[in-house]
């Protein structure tokens, strides 16, 4: 026996990752009695609330669904302050149940796991950390999210920049004063849109380097008032339900008709409505913009229509318009991002024009001129879906790695997105090929959670040592979730989702696009089959 083995701990779970996902699976574990240790590379909970917390980040679903659900008392006792708060407002609700449940003895801070090898003679699984523990646990759980592993692209040059730059998904917990700075912005999705029209109040001068325009529309956010969260809170069982039931996991659903069914005249009152009431209602004002090409292009068309109005300068509003599909690349919502461009202090690149050559140690070379810049930020997004898992080494039976397995992530093969042949006992929330991030993720979150703690439950209390999902069923489900992809236009499009955003990235859509509902009710006939497609080994 080697020293590091003498040292091993043996716990029944280990859980990756101390944010929404991984604290509600800790809570569920130790009601179960079973010994949970929860690593987390940051020294708070929070997850991706944690490391976000650049000017202007908030959550674009509605705070009072974005949320936990699970405990009617946390819900009720809880009150946020607008539809759409800020990450600080965030942060704190997740370190206030952290507190109020007693999470943090049960996670450890400030530990990254490296790898996590299953050992098929001890049917354990073997997990190394980054600070040279070794543990060992019959379950493996992750919930490490979807868009949580930075891409900071490798432009030549960065190292000799002499100001600061920063990724929106690593800020610093101190503030970063922009006055007076010239700063770049590269980046257009949603973190640079939030953080854009910030960044510019104080900076003497903002460059925004674009690449590809992005629709967004405006969130409208607002203070809530007692009367709506009194509402709220004496309709806890029935949003509950709601929510669970729906397609993405919110109080709302798509709506009923095609938007073709709809006359030019009733067609824009409709938009326009979901414009003025802000959020996610022009998405889900119709039940095909998705599939439908030519629905897709009229709502699209509407948007472009008013970015031409807001913003003055005909030049740059044409640059900011996107030409191609609208939602399917993930959706935004703003607050003044396109009247930023207003501003006399703002300035916008068009990097697809002019891409940029190089960092130097003054700001950014494109092709057509360099940009003198004192501070600079990527809000480059994240290496999505699969880039936190493919970080730690992760290896099944006969030892194959996870991302050998996938491919690198184009061939990504599953049973419901919660599990994968050959790796028995391992269970990944919101993993690959479930709904995610096409949903609330909190609502998503719950319900695997749950699903994952009813599924050991039914283990333990039927002596079965081994879970492990069936080659065939995994096919079936991975085929599925292809073929819905497929209908739609979100395959059609270059985007995170796709994996197109990094660079060398094998392309997939690992993403099920039959709806959280839908997707909840398939994920309980499995367990009330008996676990169906999943094989149930018990080891004398
Ligand atoms: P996103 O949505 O992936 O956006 C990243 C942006 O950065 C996007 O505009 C990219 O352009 C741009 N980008 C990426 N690499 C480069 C390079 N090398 N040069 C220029 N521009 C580049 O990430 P976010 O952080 O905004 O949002 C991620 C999710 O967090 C969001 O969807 C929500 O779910 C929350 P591209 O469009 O790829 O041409």
């Amino acid at each position: 026996m080697s020293a590091s083995q003498e040292h091993e701990t043996e716990m029944d779970a280990v859980v990756l990752g101390a944010g929404f996902s991984g604290m509600y699976m800790l809570y569920r574990l130790r009601e179960l009695g079973l010994s949970t240790r929860v690593y987390e590379a940051a020294d708070g909970v929070g997850g991706v609330w944690y490391w976000n917390r650049y000017p202007g980040a908030r959550c674009d679903s509605e705070s009072v669904y974005y949320n936990y659900t699970f405990s009617e008392e946390l819900f009720k006792e809880w009150s946020w302050s607008s539809r759409y708060p800020e990450q600080p407002e965030i942060l704190q609700y997740l370190n206030y149940v952290a507190d109020k449940f007693e999470l943090r003895p049960d996670i450890q801070f400030s530990t990254r796991v490296t790898s996590a090898h299953y050992d098929e003679e001890s049917n354990r699984w073997k997990i190394q950390t980054d600070t040279g523990e070794h543990v060992t646990a019959k379950y493996f759980i992750t919930g490490v999210g979807c868009i949580s592993t930075a891409n900071v692209p490798n432009i030549k040059g960065l190292d000799s920049f002499e100001g600061d730059w920063y990724h929106t998904g690593y800020w610093p917990h101190e503030k970063v004063d922009f006055t007076g700075k010239r700063v770049g912005v590269v980046g257009t999705g949603s973190s640079g849109i939030q953080s854009i029209p910030e960044i510019a109040k104080e900076a003497a001068h903002l460059t925004v380097f674009q690449r590809t325009p992005q629709y967004s529309v405006p969130a409208r956010n607002h203070s809530y008032t007692t009367e709506f969260l009194n509402e709220v809170n004496d309709n806890y069982s029935e949003i509950r339900k709601q929510m669970q039931e729906s397609m993405a996991g919110m109080r709302f659903n798509f709506g009923e008709r095609s938007i073709l069914d709809d006359t030019p005249e009733e067609r824009r009152r409709v938009l326009q409505e979901g414009w003025d009431r802000g959020g996610w209602e022009i998405l889900f004002a119709y039940n095909d913009l998705i599939t439908n090409e030519e629905g897709n292009d009229l709502v699209a068309e509407f948007i472009r229509e008013k970015i031409r109005e807001t913003v003055d300068d005909p030049e740059t509003a044409e640059k900011l318009t996107p030409s191609n599909y609208y939602g399917t690349k993930r959706a935004i919502v703003d607050t003044e991002y396109f009247e930023t461009y207003n501003r006399e202090n703002v300035s916008l690149v068009d990097v697809k024009e002019a891409p940029i050559q190089e960092i130097t140690s003054n700001g950014i070379r494109t092709a057509d001129e360099e940009y003198e810049l004192d501070a600079l930020v990527f809000a480059t997004g994240f290496d999505g879906m699969t880039g936190s898992l493919f970080k730690i080494d992760i290896r099944g039976r006969e030892n194959v790695s996870l991302k050998e397995k996938w491919g690198n992530g184009a061939k990504t093969k599953t049973y419901l997105g919660l599990t994968t042949a050959g790796f028995p006992n391992m269970f990944m929330l919101t993993g690959p090929e479930s709904p995610s991030v096409l949903g609330n993720m909190p609502a998503t979150i719950e319900q695997h959670v749950e699903w994952v703690s009813d599924c050991i439950e039914h283990l333990r209390n039927s002596n079965v040592d081994v879970i492990e999902a069936d080659a065939k069923a995994e096919k079936e489900w991975s085929k599925h979730c292809k073929e819905l992809a497929d209908s739609t236009l979100y395959t059609k499009t270059d985007s995170w989702y796709t994996g197109a955003n990094i660079s060398g990235k094998a392309r997939g859509f690992p993403i099920y696009v039959g709806g959280y509902g839908p997707y909840r009710e398939i994920c309980d006939e499995v367990a009330s089959k008996g676990y169906e497609g999943f094989s149930l080994i018990s080891i004398e």
